[in-house]
This record gives structure tokens, C-alpha cells and sequence, in this order.
């Protein structure tokens, strides 16, 4: 898939020459994602793109959606007249900064201006107000776009068409149109549907699925699928990855739009420790699915959530606290897009000791250990013995002798050494003069 070979090869090289979790904590989400072959984005508030707040924003993710300032209540607060003050800047603020932008959102049943909500129109005039307002907007931020949620939370819990303004109105072709005037307004701008409570597998998600592959049938321009996933701590829904996965095998991209994890406050340890793990896991879900394009935080520190307003005793959702600390849950998505640690082919070593020696005669054990993180499959020990030495008698491998040489090799039950693992073999042997250790070499095989 191409998205997983377009990696910054030289930052993957920096990654890996000091894997593990110290270098994840000190290369930016953005950079360990991009490796990935993915995004990590964040949702912020454009009025607040200054000081530490900027740092992070800029420093730490690839994709940045403005939380509120592409809604149509922001942009056409009067009819006709617009207003892209908050939208202009976080696209600049992204631009400046490498990174990409997720329009948020087109068609939506809420945060609508009130000239629209409390007027009375045909339903030829709604769609027609929904079509020019698509044209508009996307086409004011044509090429400049990376995904645009077209149509946002389209659907009611049980799966079937929402009956919001537009729904009620127009039916589900409103979002067939919606998405083909994007398509027109901005060709280069992938297209995404995109709603919440569709994380797992259910009668949400299934309905959000039969709309996909109707919408796909019918031609529209549906490029991608979002899942929100407001999710409660704890409760990270198992069938999360097969759910993306069976919108991929649609043919469509999917991502993650909104990720927050809530809790009730106050947030202890414990909790921000099982927030770190369902971090993990929603980025684990993203990363097993090759289509699955990136994360999106809604919002990347605490004092920039909507989670308080909504829910009265709620909070700590967002992977920074108040005071722009990163949070267990940082490293959680941190340690999930670092590099695995490449694994290290089996490698045996040996150490070797006598146990027991009288006038002429000793007994030694060989220990071999597998150091390596693959197992090894079969070894071979091969020594030369000092002047003198003559090995008489041997237990727990097959041991041979050439003049002074020496070759101990496996036997069936103890060819195999797991990663970590050891096994040990011993002789006697005699000797005169001294008996010093030889030297020892252990290779993997026969
Ligand atoms: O984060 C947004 C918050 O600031 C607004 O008050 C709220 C109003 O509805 O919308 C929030 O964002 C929503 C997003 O646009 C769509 N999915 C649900 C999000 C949380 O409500």
C-alpha cells in the first residue's frame, strides 16, 4: 500500500539506530507516525495558536482540524456574508508548520446559523443553501485540504438517516449531493463521512456501513469513512479494528477523527494508566488496518475539551493536562508509533565450567544461551582442547573428538532455544600438566 511506503526513510533511520521508549518520548508524535505511515492530528481552537499552546500544536501533530471555525455558523454567520477569520488561521498556522488540514465540516445538523435554522425553505431551497455553502467553503480552501468531513453524523443511534434539517427534508440524497459538490469545489480533497458511536461493530456502525456501500453503488464520491470515537475510559470497543476493517474492504480509507477518552475527575494514577493502554489501543487498532489513514485527538490538552461542558464531573480526555504536561496517555501513543524494535537473529553464547576435578579427571558443564530475540533452532559448540585434555564421556549432546578438536552438537530434545532461553551439556574428561579452560564457540545449526 502506497501510504506505508512513503515513510521519512531518514527519520525511521534516526528512530531506529535508538529504538525503544526513551526515543519515543523525544521524537514528536508527527514524526514517529509519519514513520508509521500514518498521521497524528489534533483538533485545536484557532483564537488560542499562540505560546505553548503553538509549540505543542506545531511541534507535535501532522494534521490539525479547526474544532469549531469551518462550522457554518462560524463562517456565514449573516447570509451571504462570510467570515473566515478562524478557519484562515489554523489553515496558515498549518501551512507554516508542515501540516496538513481535516476540514471540519461541511453538512452537519448542528452549529448551523441561526439565519438558516429559523427560516422557512422549500426543500429545493435547503438543497440548494447546502450546495452553494459546500461550493463555497471548499472552494475557498481548493488544494489546501487534505480530508473534508463532508457530511458529519448523518445518522440517528439505531442506524437509520438522522431527521435533521437535512434529512427531514431532503431525504439521504443531501449527502449523495453534498459529496458530489465537494468532489466538484476542491477534486484533490479526499472526501470523508464521518459520525460517532460507530466505533464497534453495531446497529450505528451497520447502518453507517450499508450507507457506504449504497453511496459507493450509486457513484458518489465517498473517499473515506471517520469514527469519532468519543470513547469512555476502559471501554475501548474490542471490535474496534474489524469494524475499520470491514470499511476498508469497501474500498474506502477510514481514520480516526475525534479520539477522546473520558474519565470521571478527579483523574488518579490508576486511571491515567488505563487511559495510557486505551490510548494504545485505539492507535493499535489504526495501525493494523493499511487503510486506516491517521488519529485525530479532538483537542491535545485538557484545558481545550469539550468533554466538561458536555459531561457535568468529566474530563482529563486529552493526551496533555491543563498545564500542557504530556500525560501517561502521550506515551501510550508515543510507545504504540515507535518502531518496533527490529528483531535480532538467534545468537548462542557459551559459558564454560569445570564442576569437579580429582588427579586425572574432572567433569565440566557447557551452558549455552540464546541472546538473541528469535529462537534458535539447533547449535553447535566447537573447541580445541588445551594439551592434555580427553573427553571420555558425554551427556546432553553429541560430543565428538579429532585429536585435540572438539564438536558438541544437539540432540533432538534440546536443539531448540527459545529467545532468552538456555540449555547446558557436560563431560568428563582427563588431563595432566593443568587443566585450563579452552575456548569456546558456539554457532547456531549443525
Ligand atoms: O469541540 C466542539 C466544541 O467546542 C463545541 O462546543 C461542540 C458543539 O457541538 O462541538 C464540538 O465538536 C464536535 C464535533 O464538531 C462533532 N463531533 C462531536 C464533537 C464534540 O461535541
Amino acid at each position: 500500500m502506497l501510504r506505508r511506503l512513503i515513510t521519512g526513510a531518514a527519520l525511521l533511520a534516526a528512530v531506529l539506530t535508538t529504538a525503544g521508549p526513551a526515543s519515543a518520548a523525544d521524537t514528536p508524535l508527527r514524526d514517529l507516525a509519519e514513520a508509521r505511515g500514518v498521521y497524528l492530528g489534533s483538533a485545536v481552537t484557532a483564537g488560542r495558536l499562540t505560546g505553548g499552546y503553538a509549540d505543542v500544536a506545531g511541534a507535535q501533530f501532522g494534521s490539525l482540524t479547526p474544532g469549531n471555525e469551518m462550522k457554518w455558523d462560524s463562517v456565514e454567520p449573516t447570509r451571504g456574508t462570510h467570515d473566515w477569520t478562524g478557519a484562515d488561521r489554523v489553515v496558515a498556522f498549518a501551512e507554516a508548520h508542515g501540516q496538513r488540514v481535516r476540514g471540519h465540516t461541511l453538512v452537519w445538523h448542528s452549529q448551523l446559523p441561526g439565519w438558516l435554522t429559523g427560516g422557512s425553505w422549500t426543500a429545493a431551497q435547503l438543497r440548494t443553501l447546502m450546495t452553494d455553502h459546500v461550493t463555497a467553503e471548499a472552494g475557498r480552501y481548493k488544494g489546501r485540504i487534505d480530508h473534508w468531513d463532508v457530511v458529519n453524523e448523518p445518522l440517528a443511534e439505531d442506524g437509520t438517516l438522522r431527521p435533521s434539517l437535512w434529512g427531514a427534508a431532503l431525504g439521504e440524497s443531501y449527502i449523495a449531493d453534498a459529496f458530489r459538490a465537494a468532489r466538484a469545489a476542491d477534486p484533490a480533497a479526499k472526501l470523508y463521512l464521518n459520525d460517532y458511536s460507530t466505533d464497534a461493530v453495531g446497529a450505528k456502525s451497520d447502518g453507517m456501513y450499508a450507507l457506504v456501500k449504497r453511496l459507493l453503488a450509486q457513484g458518489v464520491p465517498v473517499d473515506g469513512v471517520g469514527f469519532q470515537a468519543h470513547l469512555v475510559l476502559g471501554q475501548v470497543p474490542a471490535s474496534l479494528e474489524a469494524n475499520l476493517r470491514r470499511f476498508a474492504e469497501l474500498g474506502v480509507d477510514v481514520a480516526i477523527t475525534e479520539l477522546d477518552i473520558r474519565t470521571t475527575l478527579p483523574a488518579t494514577a490508576a486511571k491515567l494508566a488505563q487511559q495510557k493502554a486505551d490510548y494504545a489501543s485505539v492507535l493499535r487498532a489504526c495501525l493494523a488496518v493499511t487503510r486506516c489513514a491517521g488519529v485525530t485527538v479532538w483537542g491535545f490538552t485538557d484545558s481545550d475539551s469539550w468533554i466538561p461542558d458536555f459531561f457535568p464531573g468529566q474530563g482529563a480526555a486529552t493526551p496533555y493536562d491543563e498545564n500542557l504536561q504530556p500525560k501517561p496517555a502521550y506515551a501510550g501513543i508515543a510507545e504504540t508509533l515507535a518502531p518496533a524494535t527490529p528483531p535480532t537473529p538467534g545468537v548462542c553464547s557459551v559459558t564454560y565450567a569445570v564442576t569437579s576435578q580429582w588427579t586425572g579427571g574432572f567433569t565440566a558443564q557447557v551452558t549455552l544461551r540464546n541472546t538473541g530475540t528469535t529462537p534458535l533452532n539447533g547449535w553447535t559448540v566447537r573447541w580445541t582442547q588445551p594439551a592434555g585434555q580427553r573427553v571420555t564421556q558425554a551427556w546432553n549432546a553429541t560430543v565428538t573428538q579429532t585429536a585435540a578438536e572438539v564438536t558438541a552438537t544437539h540432540l533432538a530434545y534440546n536443539a531448540a532455544l527459545p529467545a532468552a532461553g538456555s540449555t547446558a551439556f557436560g563431560f568428563n574428561g582427563t588431563w595432566t600438566g593443568t587443566n585450563p579452560p579452552p575456548d569456546l564457540t558456539c554457532t547456531p545449526g549443525t
